[in-house]
């Protein structure tokens, strides 16, 4: 359907593919507009969870688009900022879990989109960092807020200031990634997760998920509340009765049904 992401449904899972690899899959408008475009087509009903890649063996996402960028007006890099912002809030708000695979570098926008997802796990040959501040930019596509609230803000600080590069060992000793792969297992690994999370029922991982990410965006009282609604919700869904009728179930012969997403 495009040409700068690639989209694929394999099975419950979506593989979202960035296929710029001349440029290193670098983010131009294009990229962001193709991205926006898979992401509104996700065929919800069939499609549980999604993984995010690089086309190519080298790179994740090398950053936003310099070439592109470098022309810009203020106007136009407010435009283009907000194109990202959007495309990649969509992701981070999107309905079913997205767990990107890191294969390479994760450079700037690339550290970004990867930021989006709820869950990253690389190859050995990842290399992650925010090298705006050597551009003269400030990291644009969220990278100074999703990165300290994911790792800490001090070491979020220290490697947006000094633009310095981290290596894949070093990214999950942060906390960055969940886990570093061999490149030829990357993708087994992220799809062996993807199935594992396609196979749970899919109301109450969604669920799950917005629980967590509305949660951390206010104090405790109220996130404790939101998870009390969401959980309450589960109770109108078949995959509840079925779910907990199987598990009260004393008949050990009886083999347990997929969820249905109701
Ligand atoms: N943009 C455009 N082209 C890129 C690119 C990028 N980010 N990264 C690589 N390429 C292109 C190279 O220009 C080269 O193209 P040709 O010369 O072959 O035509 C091709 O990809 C292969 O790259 P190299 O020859 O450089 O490959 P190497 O293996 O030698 O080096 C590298 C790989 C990743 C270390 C190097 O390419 C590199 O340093 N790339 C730039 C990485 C970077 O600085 N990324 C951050 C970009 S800044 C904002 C919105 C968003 C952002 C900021 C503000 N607002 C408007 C609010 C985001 C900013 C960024 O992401």
């Amino acid at each position: 359907m495009f040409e700068n992401v690639l989209y694929e449904v394999k099975g419950q899972v979506g593989y979202i593919t960035i296929n710029r690899p001349k440029a290193l899959n670098a983010l131009n408008s294009a990229v962001l507009q193709e991205l926006d475009a898979v992401l509104d087509a996700v065929d919800l009903e069939a499609v549980r969870c999604l993984i995010v890649t690089g086309a190519g063996e080298k790179s994740f996402v090398a950053g936003a688009d310099i070439g592109e960028m470098s022309t810009l007006t203020k106007e136009e890099g407010e435009a283009f900022g907000k194109k990202g912002n959007d495309v990649f809030r969509k992701l981070e708000t999107f309905p079913i879990p997205v767990i990107a695979a890191v294969n390479g570098f994760a450079l700037g926008g690339g550290c970004e989109i990867a930021m989006s997802c709820d869950i990253r796990i690389c190859a050995e040959n990842a290399v992650f960092g925010q090298p705006e501040v050597g551009l003269g930019i400030t990291p644009g596509f969220g990278g100074t807020q999703r990165l300290a609230r994911l790792v800490s803000p001090g070491m979020a600080k220290q490697l947006i200031y000094t633009a310095k590069n981290i290596k894949a060992a070093e990214a999950y000793r942060i906390g960055l990634v969940n886990a570093v792969y061999p490149l030829e297992e990357l993708m087994p690994a992220a799809e062996k997760m993807a199935a594992g999370i396609a196979k749970q029922a899919p109301i109450a991982v969604r669920a799950s998920k917005k629980a967590i990410n509305d949660g951390l965006q206010v104090d405790m009282d109220e996130a404790i509340v939101i998870e009390e609604k969401l959980f309450g919700s589960c109770f109108e869904t078949e995959d509840q009765k079925y779910g907990m009728a199987f598990f009260l179930d004393k008949n050990k012969e009886k083999v347990k049904e997929p969820f249905q997403n109701k």
